[in-house]
């Protein structure tokens, strides 16, 4: 968090190093003075009492209008911050809308119609207004670089800003507790210049692949049969599933089970044979493939580019 790229997170982190900067003023004038205290009035032998006196008006006037002063540019510095990460909807529509699942992320574009998961690619330098939800428990929607941190409430969507001032990729995570594998519930977000993400959406609208070998073919027809769709949709096939991630463009994305292991062919394999061991207490079940069920299905999720 403490390397902002966009406006909104840069306001949070400004806010962040001018609280940090006073209070430690703060702390280094009030411990000077009680550590010089401590020991310029300590009691000597021989010595007497120091003089005592109350009620010194001059000293109570400063030290009440100083920490006044203090609160009051803080307070001006926390309402500006909370304009600029925060600025007012007016009435538009989301760019993205993010629905947390326990444990991974439904991403949809509802301008164009995008849906996908996990990973959210964006345009570089245009502020996004972010729909957030929740389609279980509570969840936190936060991915420091780009924006505020936000709650994503059953039945109650936030919204939030967020902005890459540069094509660049990012992490983010689920930041409140939402069960057994909350760690894993990570976030992939691709900045990419506005004609490499317009490629990415065109791409994504794409129904998907038809397998084109035998392999592929098997792997297929098993996902209809296995009841895989019950729960994953696949663009251009039949059924609207929602309970797990879209799989259209499977492919295109780098990580699977929402960062929990990378997406390539062994990674695919591992978490097709069980889930339940690559990330224990998640919502898919062991499906109890066979080794060449398992083959079939990589080598079909493989094309799903
Ligand atoms: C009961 C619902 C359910 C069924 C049935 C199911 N899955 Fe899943 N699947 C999920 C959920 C939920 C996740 C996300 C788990 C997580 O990341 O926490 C998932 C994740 C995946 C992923 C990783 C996707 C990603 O982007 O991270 C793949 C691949 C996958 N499932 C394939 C299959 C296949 C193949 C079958 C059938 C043999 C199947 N699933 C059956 C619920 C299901
Ligand atoms: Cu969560």
């Amino acid at each position: 968090m403490f390397q902002p790229s966009s406006p909104f997170s840069r306001a949070t982190v400004d806010l962040l190093n001018a609280t940090f900067v006073l209070s430690a003023v703060i702390l280094v004038i009030v411990t000077g003075l009680v550590i010089y205290c401590i020991l310029r009035f300590r009691s000597r032998p021989e010595q007497p009492e120091p003089r005592q006196f109350h009620g010194n008006k001059t000293l109570e006037i400063v030290w009440t209008v100083i920490p006044f002063l203090s609160l009051v540019w803080l307070l001006a510095l926390t309402v500006n911050a909370m304009n600029a990460s925060d600025p007012p909807r007016q009435n538009r529509e989301p760019d993205v809308v993010v629905i947390g699942h326990q444990f991974w992320w439904v991403v949809r574009y509802p301008k164009s119609g995008v849906v996908t998961a996990n990973e959210i690619h964006i345009p570089a330098g245009r502020p996004l207004l972010f729909r957030l939800e929740s389609a279980d428990v509570i969840h936190d929607f936060w991915v420091a670089q780009l924006g505020r941190k936000m709650d994503m409430v059953p039945e109650h969507p936030n919204f939030a800003w967020l902005q890459s001032d540069r094509p660049e990729e990012y992490h983010g995570v689920c930041a409140e507790f939402c069960g057994a594998q909350h760690a894993w519930m990570q976030i992939r977000v691709v900045a990419d210049s506005p004609e490499a993400f317009a490629a990415w959406e065109k791409q994504q609208l794409e129904p998907a692949a038809p397998p084109a070998t035998p392999a592929a073919e098997r792997g297929a027809r098993l996902f209809q049969q296995m009841t895989c769709a019950n729960c994953h949709a696949i663009r251009g096939l039949p059924g609207e599933a929602k309970a797990g991630p879209d799989l259209s463009h499977l492919a295109s994305r780098k990580t699977l089970g929402a960062g929990v292991v990378e997406n390539t062919p062994e990674g695919l394999a591992r978490w097709l044979r069980n889930p339940q061991k690559v990330k224990p207490g998640n919502l898919m079940p062991n499906m109890l493939l066979t080794d060449a069920q398992t083959e079939d299905l990589v080598r079909y999720f493989q094309t799903l580019k």
